[in-house]
């Protein structure tokens, strides 16, 4: 393990630019939405002034409608370095909510940023310096957050459900998941302005990354938003993909229960700690009833179909994350986690739940979110385990998953047989999240 964190510390140091940090040095060149969430998490441990700018840069283009944009595009980027760029997305020129700062893409990733600006807090309150400027920015920033809260539980769950909608798979943070396959199946793609992909050239094999097929509906579905120029009641209406996603609806719960600690800091309207306090309910026993009782798992919702996605991956355990979880369910879903349909698999390299289960016919090994483990994932289950009084299981997680990067390095994501590195090297939120699990390690957050 020694070595590990100024290892990390380096990745970010150099992944970053003046007020945020690229998610990887090459493949990704602008800020990402959900990436600067954890970014800012890991850096609240080593520059805790860096973690609130970052942060501070994303929120500060955020929506009037609330919504705080999957991209930050950077002017700076080379020209072609990544598709589809500010242009294709002409949320400029189409969306009358579109901040005026800095141009966006016009969707959005799960919202992990509460969690990250409470890991702020309480990494700085300990020392008195640090105290009263992380306490300004609590109180600046938690308008921001609340009203990024209440986009996701009204604009995107009209149906007050408890979920949340998602628009695209790239919203769901885990894009090219089988979990979208049927959706993405019963879209038929029409007439395409021509594109050229840039993602390709940064990878050493393309088999990787998504197909040519999936990025024609990706793209498909963009055109669709531009159409009703990202209006939200007219994508309801119109738009063929809208899914209740249960990972993102999961860390919307947990989210709103950093946001409403924070809440208690700043001094927030009562009001404003009741809506709270109702919505953290609201998808706890939406989530419930996402249970799947033939595999214990948690299932996605297609509303445009009207049924549940029934494909066994990493998402299957939102309510762990969500947490407060019946001890019933909670073991019901811990034992499918130890199963050999998950971290329990023989032939793993290292004990760790692939995005995907090996027993799918979805299952790929190598493939982008559909089969190898991503360090992230590991860190929402290690947190959730912790939150769940879970201690030794996330003892033993947060140690396999540090000996994997400090064997492997920083990858973007890991084959999960042979625990080879793949996708971008020096990935900015696998070096965040070690650094975050190394410090549990040190009692920082204890
Ligand atoms: C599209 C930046 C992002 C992550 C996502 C990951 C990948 C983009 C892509 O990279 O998505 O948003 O081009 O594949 O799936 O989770 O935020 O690291």
């Amino acid at each position: 393990m020694a070595g590990i964190n100024p290892r990390a510390a380096g990745v970010l140091r150099r992944n970053s630019l003046e007020s945020w940090t690229k998610p990887a040095p090459s493949l990704y060149p602008h800020q990402w939405s959900w990436d600067s969430g954890f970014i800012a998490l890991g850096l609240a441990h080593v520059d805790n002034r860096r973690a609130t700018r970052e942060l501070e840069t994303l929120l500060g283009n955020q929506w009037r409608t609330g919504k705080v944009p999957h991209i930050v595009f950077n002017p700076d980027a080379p020209s072609k370095s990544y598709f589809p760029d500010a242009g294709r997305w002409d949320t400029a020129g189409l969306a009358r909510h579109a901040p005026s700062s800095r141009d966006t893409s016009g969707l959005c990733q799960p919202p992990i940023h509460a969690i990250a600006v409470l890991r702020i807090w309480e990494t700085a309150r300990a020392r008195e310096e640090r105290r009263d400027r992380a306490l300004r920015f609590l109180t600046e920033n938690y308008p921001r957050l609340f009203s990024w809260h209440r986009y996701l539980s009204t604009a995107r769950d009209p149906e007050e459900s408890g979920l949340v909608t998602i628009y695209h798979p790239w919203e769901s943070g885990t894009d090219n998941s089988p979990r979208w396959d049927a959706p993405l199946g019963r879209i038929e793609v029409g007439d395409l302005p021509p594109y050229e992909r840039y993602d390709l050239q940064h990878v050493d094999d393309p088999s990787h990354r998504p197909s040519n097929a999936e990025y024609d509906r990706f793209l498909w579905l963009l055109e669709s938003l531009k159409r009703v120029r990202y209006e939200e009641p007219e994508i309801y209406e119109a738009h063929p993909f809208l899914v209740k996603d249960v990972l993102s609806s999961a860390i919307l719960v947990a989210a709103n229960e950093a946001l409403l600690r924070i809440a208690e800091v700043v001094g927030a309207p009562a009001g404003e700690r009741d809506l709270l306090s109702a919505w953290i309910e609201r998808g706890r026993a939406a989530l419930g009833r996402c249970h799947d009782p033939e595999t214990g798992l948690c299932f996605d919702y297609d509303v445009r179909a009207g049924e549940p996605v029934r494909v066994r991956t990493v998402a299957g355990f939102a309510p762990l994350i969500s947490g407060e979880l019946d001890p019933r369910r909670r073991a019901e879903l811990l034992e499918v986690l130890d199963s050999p349909a998950f971290s329990g698999n023989p032939e793993l390299r290292w004990p760790l739940p692939p995005s995907v289960s090996p027993e799918e016919p979805g299952f790929h090994p190598r493939s982008y979110w559909r089969g190898p483990t991503w360090p992230v994932v590991h860190w929402l289950l290690w947190w959730s385990l912790l939150r769940a009084g879970e201690e030794g299981r996330a003892r033993r997680l947060r140690q396999t998953a540090l000996d994997q990067l400090s064997q492997g390095g920083f990858a973007e994501y890991f084959e999960p047989f042979t625990g080879e590195p793949l996708g971008a090297s020096d990935q900015s939120w696998t070096a965040a999240v070690a650094l975050d699990m190394l410090a549990a390690e040190t009692g920082e957050l204890s």
